[in-house]
């Protein structure tokens, strides 16, 4: 008898798992994902984020659980545990305590402030997205050095540190022949706004502390995400994660859709050549899981290209119009002034190769998805506030609006009031309360 030598691929091993940032959209889904594949969950945030809604005047479409009952829920429905742990990254005893205690096999990071225009606003929003990203990320690399060395930091990046410049960009690295020598090299980055330079400092770092301490780490430099659910967010409407639409937190398709379903017009800044990579959410989990499954060696810094697509913003338009007038729903698209610096027509090819090698199968926008999208949002269509949905309110050569900011002279600046008219009542603390000092004693 002759036996088979076929191999047999076998489930990766189950793994104990700190998802930082886990009260957000891609946090929570992706802490889910990681659940529902047999993998030990530690789902951490400061809840800073709601803080930040509530001084915007924004809230998510979908209404969202507290994070304590999402994890209920989440083990009545499925008897998977999530532990939830309420952490600010920027305390560097607790990051430390968090690691030493768990001794996680990945730590995966989305716990920054993550809005470009949040971060333009003025120089505290710039100086507190910086802090918070920077402060965050260094005190997670040094609690891996000194608790958990062998530990695999997936990182959210961005594929806006690269900018769009007028070569193919690679995947982090560009081989280079300069006066007859040549070495692979960081990519040239020109990011677009102050929190998307974070993300480049950060990146610095995070290949610093694996060229000098020998960690591991996966830099996922990721395309704007669209969508709201995937296969574990569909279980049960309790389990929804948070999806922003209005112009400080919301991101582009997301935005359209919304501006379809309420029938508005889908506002497009500038000419519209703008071009990005894009990805579904449900790609956004599932890379996740494909990186932590393949970890790099110890010392190696990589880096992939999170996106399945690229896509310039008026091709976006014209597809979510195009698929509400096959149900014969006309939908206009305007140009307003484009509130960001940013080029307008511009070459971009980026790679994201790496991604696909490991196994990814993308989730590609059709007009179904963009209909079940609207589909959805319909259902929440109440919760639609049109001034925060309308308004392109922080310009990137002035910062926030005349509606927002009063400027009384060069030494004098009033606190920001980052509110819609329509939200006053809402409104908590202001970004100026906040004092990088305090925050920064933290980390010791
Ligand atoms: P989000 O704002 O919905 O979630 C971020 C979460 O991090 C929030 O719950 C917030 O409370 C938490 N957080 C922030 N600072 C913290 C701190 N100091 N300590 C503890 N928790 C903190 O953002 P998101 O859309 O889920 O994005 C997650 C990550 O993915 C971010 O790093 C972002 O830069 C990156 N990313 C997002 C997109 C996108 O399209 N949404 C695209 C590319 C990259
Ligand atoms: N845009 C419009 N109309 C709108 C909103 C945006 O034309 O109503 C344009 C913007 O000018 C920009 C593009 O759409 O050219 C993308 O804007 P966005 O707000 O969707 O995305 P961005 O600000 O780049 O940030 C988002 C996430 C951020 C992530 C980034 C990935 O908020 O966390 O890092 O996408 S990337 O763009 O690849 O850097």
């Amino acid at each position: 008898m002759q036996l088979s030598c076929k191999a047999v691929s076998l489930p990766p091993m189950p793994q104990r798992v700190i998802v930082l940032g886990a009260d957000g959209y891609l946090g929570w889904a992706t802490a889910l994902h990681l659940s529902a594949h047999g993998h030990d969950v530690v789902a951490v945030d400061s809840l800073v984020r709601r803080g930040w809604d509530r001084e915007c005047g924004t809230q998510s479409l979908i209404a969202i659980r507290t994070m304590g009952q999402r994890v209920k829920l989440w083990h009545a429905l499925t008897g998977h545990r999530i532990a939830w742990r309420r952490l600010d990254v920027c305390d560097a005893v607790g990051v430390r305590r968090l690691v030493a205690e768990t001794q996680p096999d990945t730590l995966v990071h989305f716990a920054e402030q993550r809005s470009a225009p949040f971060s333009m606003i003025d120089l505290p929003h710039a100086v507190m997205t910086q802090v918070n990203n920077l402060v965050g990320t260094l005190n997670i690399l040094f609690a891996l050095r000194d608790h958990a060395p062998q530990a695999h930091l997936v990182k959210l990046g961005t594929m806006g540190e690269y900018g769009t410049p007028n070569i193919d960009i690679e995947e982090g690295f560009i081989v280079i022949s300069h006066n007859g020598r040549t070495d692979r090299l960081p990519f040239p980055m020109q990011p677009g706004s102050f929190y998307h330079l974070s993300k480049l400092h950060d990146s610095h770092n995070i290949q610093f502390a694996c060229r000098v301490w020998g960690l591991r780490a996966t830099d996922l430099h990721q395309g704007v995400v669209y969508g709201a659910r995937t296969n574990e967010i569909s279980i049960h409407a309790g389990l929804s994660t948070r999806f922003d639409y209005d112009a400080i937190w919301g991101t582009v398709l997301n935005r359209f859709c919304v501006q379809a379903a309420v029938g508005l017009p889908l506002t497009v800044y500038g000419k519209g050549g703008q071009t990005r990579g894009f990805l579904d959410i449900r790609d956004t989990v599932a890379c996740i899981r494909l990186a932590l499954n393949n970890p790099p060696s110890a010392g190696e810094y990589r880096v992939f290209n999170q996106f399945t697509e690229q896509f310039s913003v008026k091709s976006l338009a014209e597809k979510v119009r195009d698929a509400r007038a096959a149900n014969r729903l006309p939908t206009s698209i305007v140009h307003l002034p484009n509130p960001r610096v940013e080029r307008e027509q511009h070459y971009y090819n980026a790679k994201h190769q790496k991604l696909l090698d490991l196994g990814l199968q993308p989730h590609y926008l059709g007009d179904t998805l963009i209909e079940s999208m609207i589909e959805l949002i319909e259902q929440h269509a109440s919760r639609v506030d049109p001034v925060v949905l309308e308004l392109p309110n922080v310009d990137w050569r002035r910062g926030g609006t005349p509606d927002w900011k009063r400027e009384k002279g060069p030494d004098q600046v009033e606190p920001v009031d980052v509110v819609s008219p329509r939200r006053h009542g809402r409104r908590s603390t202001p970004a100026t309360d906040w004092r990088p000092p305090a925050r920064l004693a933290q980390t010791r």
